[in-house]
């Protein structure tokens, strides 16, 4: 007898296939009547039953029963971290064969595209907080592979808070809301968060990161994800590397700025859950490349950091990345709740030729996950949901339960058995049976910590020093945010502490804006002294740098014009032909363009021609744009001057950095402007300037011209040098 969700026709995996599970489990909206659950047509709907139309509600209408008590029933708990997400299917192929390093099928096959389903996350939030807001994101990839299901749960953050999952319980309860008054939502900025932060040397290295710009994604699409645990890669010898997963967004990482982050955060909450979803429904497909460090088991030991430790990352500039293939995101869920609300992953889900490791963080996770799922489902038959069903079959001997969909015949449920044959059997290893890594474990049973994780400052060290002085800034600001929203004095003079040990300068640039100075000694368990146990000997020579530009994002621009939104500012009189020609010009370049005027309807060019407005003022912002066009038409730009949002837009756009492009008329709209300094076209010159992302063109030069340098500084994305200009009123 079989336990078996089996897909009969199986013959491997490939996105397309039909056979793929989930696809028979979506209904099309159709030309049929409506029925009940028990499917019963249904003749009326809008009135329940009654004794006389004035009357009471009489229990036996069972329509209405029905459908009041799958309202009541239609919440599950949400996600304890990670409640906010947004979901999406595609499918993942390697560049050529893996098989060197791993077993794992779907990366030995370049033929094959393996399905994905990835779900993107905020951490602290609730399930309808805002998406902008501070935090770290999640990165969760399912590949229903032939070999069963692998989860790839990271984040965008390469390193973790912590060293040890048994303190996990600890920082969640210190950055959710407090549990007093459950405020804030969907930040760290409190006191609970700090003082456990303070005390917590283990957390500064990722604190950094978090401080960072990384922590504001400009897109889903724009941010680089990681596995942040070492794994294990096992070949079909046998032979086994240490593996770190990254994911390198084709478009680049890119970020937004913080203030522009806040005001999305109550102008369109959905902010990136509605770019990553209309990205997909317009066919610009976002695309990851998978990329991987090996280190050689031999080499555990060569680096200046534990390999088991998630809060220290390998320097790119010591181990390389290798890229091993591509992600392609190119299908939005049909059904929230079905797909992104009820996909469960889980970092033990792996496949022959990866295992995990005793990274500690990693072990606890190991039970985590399908607890909390136990916790959201109710049942442990959640892997039977057609978004976690593998497309591999399932034979087994797991029954009953809540929800159980599949019906096992026979009456075998158990192994050994002679009265089903013996099946399902096992599977030998050469037949894709799971074999764990065989590595030799020994030690006496003890509650601590490897003095090899207890330098909690150099990696810390290591990431100030190799920003921009752009990214430093950020840094320090957003230090000035957090901790000036922290009441208690004692605990930002002790973050001070420690940011004192990473760098004076930092402390100090933190210190000018939160009031506090920085203390002389701070209260720690350790400042990187490592006491003897045989793994910190072994690293303590280990390999090391001191700066790495592959942590920065500035250092790493990729300049990219795709998929940017650039608004087009005016009203009616403008010039059609400019309008006209830099649309295509920005289309071509596969760019997007919106015409944002005062209200919403058609407005008409200075020639007469017509074009439909895509938003009001009241509806957008500059804080939705990735650039701003204001193109000529005397009337036009008289119209925008005397409109309070068109310049708000502009002062708004120009303090966030934003590529701004002027032609004719326009430029007079940026010199009414207060922004002081700005170096503009001159009306009698064919000259085009372009200063610090302001692109201007007189009538006189060429649109051609003009468009290539405005898509140069679209590309740039943020022109920092203007950040200076901390006057402007926006
Ligand atoms: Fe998670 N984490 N986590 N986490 N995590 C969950 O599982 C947990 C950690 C991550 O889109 C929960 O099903 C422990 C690191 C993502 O559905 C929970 C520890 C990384 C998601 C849980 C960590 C992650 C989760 C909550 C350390 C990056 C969202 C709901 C000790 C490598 C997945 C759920 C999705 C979700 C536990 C730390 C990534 C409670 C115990 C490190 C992307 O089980």
């Amino acid at each position: 007898m079989k336990n078996s969700q089996e897909n009969p026709a199986f013959d491997g995996v490939n996105e397309n296939s039909k056979n793929h599970q989930l696809e028979s489990f979506r209904e099309e909206p159709q030309d049929q009547y409506m029925t009940t659950d028990q499917g019963v047509r249904v003749n009326h709907t809008d009135d329940s039953l009654k004794a006389g139309s004035r009357g009471p509600t009489i229990m036996e209408d069972f329509h209405f029963r029905e459908r009041m008590t799958h309202l009541d029933h239609e919440s599950i708990p949400e996600r304890v971290v990670h409640a906010r997400g947004s979901g999406a299917h595609g499918y993942f192929q390697p560049y050529e064969s893996f098989a060197k390093y791993t077993k794992a099928k779907f990366l030995s096959n370049p033929a094959v595209k393996t399905p994905v389903f990835v779900r993107f996350s905020t951490v602290v939030g609730s399930r309808g907080s805002a998406d902008t807001v501070r935090d770290v994101r999640g990165f969760a990839t399912k590949f229903y592979t032939e070999d069963g299901n692998y989860d790839l749960v990271g984040n965008n953050i390469p390193v973790f808070f912590i060293q040890d999952s048994i303190k996990f319980p600890d920082l969640v309860h210190a950055i959710k809301p407090q549990p007093d008054n459950e405020m804030p939502q969907a930040s760290a900025a409190h006191d609970t968060f700090w003082d456990f932060a303070s005390l917590m040397p283990e957390t500064m290295h990722m604190l950094l990161w978090v401080l960072s710009d990384r922590a504001l994604p400009r897109s889903f699409r724009m941010m680089e994800g990681f596995g942040v645990h070492t794994f294990r890669f096992i070949n079909e010898e046998g032979k086994a590397h240490f593996v770190k997963f990254h994911w390198r967004p084709t478009l680049g990482a890119h970020s937004l700025v913080f203030d522009e982050a806040q005001k999305l955060a109550g102008k369109d909450p959905d902010y990136l859950r509605r770019d990553l979803y209309e990205a997909i429904d317009m066919g610009d497909y976002p695309e990851f490349e998978l990329c991987v460090q090996l280190v050689p088991e031999e080499d555990e030991f060569k680096f200046d950091f534990d390999l088991l430790d998630a809060t220290k990352l390998i320097p790119e500039e010591l181990v390389p990345l290798k890229p091993i293939g591509k992600m392609v995101l190119n299908r939005n869920p049909d059904n929230f709740f079905a797909e992104t609300e009820q996909v469960a992953f889980h970092p033990g889900n792996v496949v022959p030729g990866i295992d995990v490791t005793n990274d500690p963080l990693l072990q606890g996770r190991l039970f985590s996950y399908v607890d909390t799922q136990l916790n959201r489902f109710n049942s442990s038959n959640f892997t039977e949901l057609p978004i976690n069903r593998p497309v591999a079959p399932v034979h087994n001997h797991n029954g009953a339960g809540f929800m159980r969909q599949t019906i096992n015949k026979g009456k075998v449920n158990y192994f050994p058995n002679s009265l089903g044959n013996g099946y399902p059997k096992m599977a030998p290893e050469k037949e894709g049976g799971y074999v764990h890594y065989a590595e030799k474990v020994e030690g006496h049973k003890i509650r601590a910590r490897s003095e090899s994780f207890k330098d909690h400052y150099t990696q810390a060290t290591l990431f100030w020093n190799s920003l921009t002085e752009v990214e430093k800034k950020h840094i320090v600001q957003a230090a000035h945010f957090e901790l000036g929203k922290v009441e208690t004095k004692a605990i930002r003079e002790r973050m001070l502490g420690h940011f004192n040990i990473i760098s004076p300068e930092l402390a100090q640039r933190v210190a000018e804006g939160i009031g506090v100075d920085v203390p002389k000694h701070v209260e720690q368990e350790s400042t990187g002294n490592f006491v003897a146990d045989e793994a910190a000997k072994k690293i303590k020579s280990g390999k090391s740098v001191h700066t790495a530009a592959s942590v920065s994002m500035e250092k790493n621009k990729k300049d990219a014009v795709k998929t940017r939104k650039v608004a087009i500012l005016l009203e009616d009189g403008f010039n059609y032909q400019e309008v006209m020609h830099v649309k295509k010009a920005l289309k071509e370049a596969g760019a997007q363009s919106k015409i944002v005027s005062k209200l919403l309807g058609k407005r008409k060019a200075a020639t007469g021609e017509e074009i439909e407005t895509d938003k009001s003022h009241i509806t957008t912002g500059s804080i939705m744009f990735d650039a701003l066009y204001i193109p000529g038409g005397a009337q036009s730009i008289a119209a925008l001057q005397k409109e309070g949002d068109a310049l708000h837009f502009v002062l708004e756009a120009f303090k966030h950095c934003k590529p701004i492009g002027a032609t004719s008329e326009g430029i007079t709209f940026l010199k009414a402007t207060s922004i002081p300094d700005l170096n503009l076209a001159s009306e009698t010159s064919e000259k085009i300037v372009s200063a610090k992302g302001i692109v201007t063109a007189s009538p006189l030069a060429g649109l051609e011209e003009f468009m290539q340098e405005f898509l140069t500084a679209i590309g740039k994305h943020r022109h920092w040098d203007r950040e200076e200009k901390v006057m402007i009123p926006a």
